[in-house]
């Protein structure tokens, strides 16, 4: 009797072991499909991030074309005056009317993000993209 009551008792814990594998499949089961779409995830944002690095690289290389007309002292900045230049000719070249000395100062101050009073390459590149 107690041999047997060993057993019923072994083989609940038998039924009780593949019932949590069941469930450690289903689990599993379930990751792998959650695995899968992070990983599509991941190969987009790669995709996306390749992709900007491509435009960052054109956006610097148009920098580097017009940088040099307009920056008269080679000081590698911009001031106020040779950004006002860039500015009218860049709004030109599109069409579009000189700005005011109020616009310009909006856009110079917009541009101007660490507040130096030049504008840097990195700053041109935010206006330019
Ligand atoms: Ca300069
Ligand atoms: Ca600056």
């Amino acid at each position: 009797m107690e041999k047997k009551k060993f057993k019923e008792q072994d083989i609940h814990q038998l039924v009780t072991l593949q019932a949590e594998v069941r469930d450690k499949n289903t689990e599993i089961a379930y990751l792998e499909t959650q695995l899968k779409q992070h990983q599509q995830t991941i190969s987009k944002l790669k995709q996306n991030l390749a992709d900007a690095n491509e435009n960052n690289d054109e956006t610097y290389q148009t920098i580097d074309q017009i940088w040099g007309r307009y920056d008269k002292d080679n000081s590698g900045e911009l001031d106020k005056l040779e950004t006002l230049n860039f500015l009218n000719e860049f709004l030109a070249m599109r069409n579009k009317p000189s700005v005011t000395i109020e616009q310009f100062n909006i856009f110079f101050k917009k541009f101007d993000v660490n507040g130096d009073n030049m504008i840097e390459k990195s700053e041109m590149a935010r206006f330019v993209r």
